[in-house]
């Protein structure tokens, strides 16, 4: 086994996977990938295989078994500080890590309407009926990317200038607009543009239309 191997759901589908993925890519050292497609009769116990938490993504390293996407982002952001997945300025740092942490537990509106689902030809969901609380998450998604994309964006395309663990996070965020062709603002759709463009995120895209498995969503 390599030093470091990602546990993930796949590719298609695990929205919490694509973010630890990007975030150890961002990270540049190689690592194994252990898949197991989820919503199937084994998944659960696939995944305990590796993790008692019974959820992916799980990182198996140093003789450690590391889960939850946030724990993987700080544990390889210590042991990764070159990579640059937090702003070296603090203030900076403190917004990145808010945004991520305010992703990490909210959305659910988002997160139950719009599954992330790359198979899925772009198209906007027809016959949805409309959804407040699905309006809420996107207007303060938007709200949170131009805020971090005028304050804190001037060096480069992302949330904090550099692609990071900010915009890992928002990773699958940009995906479903782009699946289910949501409105957004001019700086919103430039930065879901930029985030489906970044080359990881490519990466990542191309094996997820390849994987043989199908979930079917609205
Ligand atoms: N808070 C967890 C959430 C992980 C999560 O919900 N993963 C889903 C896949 S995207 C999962 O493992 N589902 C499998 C199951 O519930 O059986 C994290 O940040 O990693």
């Amino acid at each position: 086994m390599a030093d470091f191997t990602l546990v993930l759901g796949n590719k298609a589908y695990s929205s919490w996977s694509l973010r630890a993925w990007l975030v150890a890519r961002q990270c540049a050292m190689p690592f194994e990938e252990i898949v197991i497609p989820l919503d199937r009769p084994e998944t659960r116990t696939e995944i305990q295989r590796h993790s008692p938490a019974g959820k992916v993504p799980v990182v198996l390293a140093e003789g450690l078994t590391v889960w939850d996407t946030l724990a993987i982002a700080e544990y390889m952001n210590e042991r990764f500080p070159a990579a640059g997945l937090w702003p070296a300025d603090p203030v900076a740092r403190a917004a990145a890590r808010s945004i991520a942490a305010e992703m990490h537990a909210g959305f659910a509106a988002l997160r139950r309407h719009l599954p992330m689902d790359l198979k899925r030809p772009p198209a906007p969901q027809h016959g949805a009926a409309p959804d407040d609380d699905l309006d809420a998450d996107i207007k303060r998604i938007q709200e949170i990317w131009t805020g971090c994309r005028a304050r804190f964006g001037q060096g480069g395309d992302y949330l904090f200038g550099d692609f990071g663990a900010a915009d890992a996070f928002f990773a699958p965020v940009a995906t479903r607009f782009a699946t289910y062709d949501v409105a957004l603002n001019e700086v919103a759709a430039a930065y879901r543009d930029a985030v489906m463009s970044w080359p990881a995120m490519r990466d990542w895209i191309a094996a997820a239309k390849t994987e043989p498995w199908v979930i079917s969503n609205p």
